[in-house]
């Protein structure tokens, strides 16, 4: 069973990766200090980066991406220990730091930021985990939303509960389940509704974005591409414990190397 979760995660992992190479190179990393992925191949980058510069007395990395998304966590991972606060909050980074990586190599820890967007609503910002869920009204208005990402049986099994008809009936049971009720007996829908939210967001409840299907122009589109992703499909239903690692959804971090010299320095 945990080689077919392995294979399921490769296999989005590796289609995310070739979707995205298309537009800026993209490498597959997974933010861990015991146990990373990735960590070689973008040390090798950035090694690569700083000798085509060696006019430049140093490189600066800088890491953008919306807020919660692992940027800092890259860092540590990076340097093997903690020298950047991590939390599953978004903002949990306030102020730019700057990281000596090698004697020539800094990086720059910077706050998260959300680009403006006619496109996203705010369903969609809510959902990246990019805003904190305490501050959103009537939270079980997303609940919807969450059920239709994540598979019936990984709710089930997350929650322990069944038998749900609809996002009422579903916080309903977990209320109960839970004991959280108000005043009267009431389910306690807000409270239960943040709960979800922060456990789709944390990675609590096993789900994952396939990357778009492949442009209509690129060759060969047509038949390979629903063959492998009906194959998805299938590990998919077969998997039992899919994707414990935080999903790969629309969400990201990217890195962006600068060849100006950092004007501030902080040495760790
Ligand atoms: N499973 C998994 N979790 C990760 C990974 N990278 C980061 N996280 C988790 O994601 C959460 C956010 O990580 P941070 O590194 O604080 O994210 P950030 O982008 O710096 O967030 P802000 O400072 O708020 O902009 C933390 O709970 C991390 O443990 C990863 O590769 N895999
Ligand atoms: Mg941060």
């Amino acid at each position: 069973m945990i080689m077919i979760v392995v294979v399921v995660v490769v296999v989005v992992v590796a289609a995310w990766v070739k979707h995205l190479s298309k537009e800026r190179p993209t490498l597959a990393f997974h933010a861990s200090i015991t146990n990373s992925f990735g960590k070689g191949s973008l040390i090798q980058l950035l090694r690569q980066f700083s000798q085509l510069h060696k006019d430049r007395h140093q490189i600066s990395v800088g890491f953008i991406g919306y807020p919660n998304t692992g940027k800092s966590s890259i860092i540590n991972t990076l340097r093997k220990k903690k020298v950047c606060q991590v939390a599953p909050i978004p903002g949990e980074t306030k102020v730019w730091q700057y990281i000596t990586l090698m004697k020539n190599i800094f990086l720059i820890d910077c706050p998260g930021i959300v680009p403006p967007s006619t496109k996203d609503t705010e369903q969609d910002i809510l959902l990246r985990g990019v805003v904190r869920v305490e501050h959103v009204d009537h939270p079980e208005q997303y609940i919807p939303a969450v059920l239709e990402r994540c598979q019936k049986k990984y709710l089930e099994r997350t929650y322990e509960i069944s038998g749900w008809e609809n996002a009422t009936e579903f916080i309903e049971k977990l209320a109960r389940k839970g004991g959280r009720l108000l005043k009267g007996g009431e389910p306690d829908e807000s409270g239960v509704s943040k709960q979800i939210l922060n456990d789709f967001n944390r990675g609590k409840i096993p789900w994952f974005v396939p990357p778009p299907e492949r442009d209509e122009n690129e060759q060969g589109s047509t038949k390979r591409e629903s063959l492998k992703k009906r194959k998805l499909n299938e590990d998919e239903s077969e998997s039992k414990d899919i994707v414990q690692d935080q999903p790969a959804d629309e969400k990201s971090a990217a890195v962006s190397v600068s060849e100006e010299p950092a004007t501030k320095q902080i040495k760790i």
